[in-house]
């Protein structure tokens, strides 16, 4: 085996391009090398660190594995389960928050922003989140992590918290200590209102993302209200520090077509607006429309995407129930 990898996206509804740019398509490509063993987890249990209607959570559970399969996962070649199915992940969470430290949490830039001014009534599942995705990770020994540029600070953590935990029970390499795997270009796609806020499922206006169920009209309209600035493209590649918006689209279009961001800059360098949106919005089209088709055809057959969660499950299970007896006898249990 080349590669371990280990990736979950939370089933909040409303997995769009940025999931798809930032992880998803990263994962495709990983579950298409054969010597790669791939573990895509739908993480339910972190969606209800924010509360959750239960009936949609249960059809967002769904949908998640409707958009990795749509998206070119191939369930007989990569694990895909949802967390919450393997009791192992909660029972290593709380194990390894007795090894996290108070001061490590507090650093972390998630948190802050999602619990936002009034940290008093966010969940302590949204501070300890971090510690729920080490237990994740290392349950599995992954040796790679594919995350967007949001989850590097937790990655991060993830690897101090193995460390510890090897140092003070002493058993040198036992919790394998991962590699992120972050694009190099376009790692943050950022909402279509507002260049400087990362794009996300939370935000009230759905103008400030492409869904990856939108059908081809709802594509094209977005991207012709994406917020621009009033000059012509950028010239050159170091206009575009001050112009957050341009510089997403450009981003976006570069992603879709495998190109450097200098290269689509050179394309069309000086040009309208309204000329690039048209081939991001062709370009958009390809990508997304098919995946929206086909999520929507999986959809009408939950028995089946039921059948690989179940599957999915099994070998998980397997997996992570010995690496967390081992853990247990380690610490002492
Ligand atoms: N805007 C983004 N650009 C690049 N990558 C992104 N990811 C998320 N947003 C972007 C990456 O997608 C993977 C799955 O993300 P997640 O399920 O942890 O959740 P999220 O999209 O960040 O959404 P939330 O927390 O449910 O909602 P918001 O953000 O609206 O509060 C991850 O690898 C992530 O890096």
């Amino acid at each position: 085996m080349d590669k371990k990898i280990f990736s979950g996206v939370q089933p909040t509804g409303n997995l769009h391009l940025g999931n798809y740019l930032g992880a998803i398509k990263n994962f495709v490509d990983l579950n298409n090398n054969k010597n790669n063993e791939c573990i895509f987890c739908v993480v339910d249990l972190h969606a209800i660190t924010v509360r959750q209607d239960p009936k949609q959570l249960r059809n967002n559970i769904r949908e998640t594995v409707a958009t990795f399969i749509a998206s070119g996962i191939d369930p007989k070649k990569s694990i895909i389960f949802n967390q919450s199915s393997v009791s192992a992940h909660a029972e290593g969470a709380w194990i390894l928050s007795c090894v996290a430290r108070m001061g490590w949490l507090n650093r972390m830039t998630q948190f802050k922003e999602k619990a936002g001014k009034d940290k008093e009534k966010a969940s302590i599942g949204l501070y300890s989140y971090p510690v729920l995705m080490a237990s994740d990770i290392l349950l599995y020994d992954a040796t790679h992590v594919p995350v967007g540029d949001d989850q590097k600070q937790h990655l991060e953590l993830c690897r101090d918290i193995a460390q510890k935990f090897n140092n003070d029970f002493e058993v040198e390499n036992f919790l394998k200590v991962p590699e992120p795997l972050i694009q190099k270009e376009f790692s943050r796609i950022m909402s279509l209102k507002d260049g400087s806020k990362k794009m996300s499922k939370s935000e009230l206006s759905d103008l400030s993302r492409i869904n990856l169920t939108d059908e081809k009209d709802q594509i094209i309209n977005k991207i012709k209200k994406a917020k621009t600035d009033p000059l012509p493209m950028p010239q050159n590649i170091n206009e575009l520090e001050d112009r957050l918006e341009a510089k997403n689209l450009l981003g976006i279009y570069s992603s879709l077509t495998n190109s450097s961001l200098k290269n689509s800059v050179e394309i069309f360098a000086g040009k309208n607006f309204s000329e690039f949106k048209e081939k991001l919005s062709d370009q958009l089209v390809n990508k997304i429309d098919p995946i929206s088709k086909e999520i929507k055809k999986l959809l009408r057959d939950k028995s089946y995407l039921d059948k690989i969660l179940l599957d999915g499950v099994e070998k998980a299970d397997l997996i992570a129930s010995k690496k967390i007896e081992r853990i247990k006898e380690i610490v002492g249990f």
